[in-house]
């Protein structure tokens, strides 16, 4: 099916090829920290990605103001007016109805030249007067200045003909949490012409699949420390009898809201809560001691250490993935405190009872205590991958 396509326009360095990096999930367009980072115009798709993104060439960012950076302004302006008109004769088969949607692209911490930048804008896009605008804000780590740069944003294009269509706010540098990027998209869909959008749905079952590939990977990672320090029989931890989520465990939760881009500090720390509460009324501990005696294995306290670590792993982990995926796709509200507290409950019983009954068909007494932590890794991935 054919796509729409959106034109990525803004400043040299703002993150334009970063962005498009970020959402078709792949290193296509060449980034740059220092100079600049793109020099030809390119359309870029992928089966990740329900349109193709043309990555431009940046405005000079202004640096003092001088003539010469005025005129390389001036000259980069026009340059991605003729290189846009180039890349819709080349590329769009001289369609230029072929561009749906243009994300102008401004810094989110460069407020100050918000307003010069739309002025430039909108001169170099004056070809494309109806297309819809988004404006998207890069590096948008802090809440509060995202609430400012969008009221200057309005202010900036407040005495302009031209008018945007919406603001979002990204992160898509990739080894930071990525924020903001589904959104995006999905305004994005919103503008596109009816028959461009026949894939949306499956679009987001992509995103949906690729966080959650994402959010098992987490879990793989957290599994191999927690359970070597469960091992250590000098370590001081005493994790079976312990209620509270160790740091590793609290770090997974949040690391995993992160990939679903959710926020809200408070309904995290509840979800805390929830799990070292199900973990004392499941009580993977007393599974874990059922089975070592049954099993007459040896180093009892440690092996239940290294299985309840386990357990309260993947419970995070598959109920968090279980409860976020939900919420991504407005199926439940994260505010649905009692729903959340139920699925918390039910998935940790879950993965105790399905881990540690895995467990007994793959331990025995003869079990070396050395073999245990391939055992339960082994264990753990299988789970993460059904
Ligand atoms: N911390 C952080 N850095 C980012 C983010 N997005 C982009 N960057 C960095 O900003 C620098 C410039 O990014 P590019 O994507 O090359 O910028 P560009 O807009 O394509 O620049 P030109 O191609 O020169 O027009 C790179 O060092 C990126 O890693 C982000 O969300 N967070
Ligand atoms: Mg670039």
């Amino acid at each position: 099916m054919k796509k729409g396509n959106v034109l990525v326009i803004g400043n040299s360095g703002v993150g334009k090829s970063t962005l498009i990096n970020a959402i078709l999930n792949e290193e296509v367009a060449h980034t740059s920290p220092i100079e600049r980072g793109t020099e030809i115009m390119t359309r870029y798709e992928n089966d990740s990605c329900p349109f193709g993104l043309i990555d431009t060439f940046g405005f000079e960012p202004e640096k003092k103001g001088s003539v010469i950076d005025l005129f390389k302004k001036a000259k980069a302006i026009d340059l991605v007016k003729k290189w846009t008109k180039d890349v819709v004769d080349s590329q769009l088969e001289g369609d230029p109805n072929q561009i749906n949607v243009i994300w102008y692209c401004i810094d989110g911490n460069s407020s100050r030249l918000f307003k010069k930048n739309v002025d430039d804008f909108i001169q170099a896009t004056s070809d494309w007067k109806s297309v819809p605008i988004i404006v998207v804000i890069t590096k948008s780590y802090i809440a509060e200045d995202r609430e400012n740069n969008i009221q200057m944003i309005e202010n900036s294009f407040a005495d302009q003909k031209r008018k945007h269509t919406r603001i979002c706010a990204v992160v898509s540098k990739p080894n930071d949490a990525q924020s903001g990027l589904s959104e995006l998209v999905q305004a994005t869909m919103e503008l596109m012409p009816d028959g461009l959008i026949g894939a949306a749905n499956d679009i987001k079952q992509m995103r949906l699949a690729q966080k959650r590939v994402k959010a098992h990977a987490l879990v793989a990672d957290a599994l191999v420390p927690a359970i070597a320090t469960s091992l250590n029989p000098f370590g001081k931890s005493n994790i079976s009898d312990a209620q509270v989520l160790t740091a590793a465990e609290t770090g997974l939760l949040f690391g995993i809201a992160k990939v679903y881009d959710i926020q809200q500090e408070g309904t995290l720390d509840s979800m805390k809560k929830m799990y070292e509460n199900a973990q004392a009324l499941v009580g993977p501990a007393k599974l874990a001691a059922e089975l070592i005696h049954k099993l007459g294995i040896p180093f009892g306290k440690l092996v239940i250490n290294a299985i309840v670590t386990s357990c309260v792993m993947l419970a995070i982990g598959e109920g968090s993935v279980y409860i976020f995926e939900k919420i991504y796709l407005g199926e439940k509200s994260i505010e649905d405190m009692d729903w959340i507290k139920n699925s918390i409950n039910s998935e940790f019983a879950k993965e105790s009872t399905d881990f540690v009954s895995a467990l007994s068909r793959s331990i025995s007494s003869q079990t070396k205590l050395s073999d245990l932590p391939k055992i339960l890794l082994t264990l753990g991935e299988e789970i993460l991958k059904k």
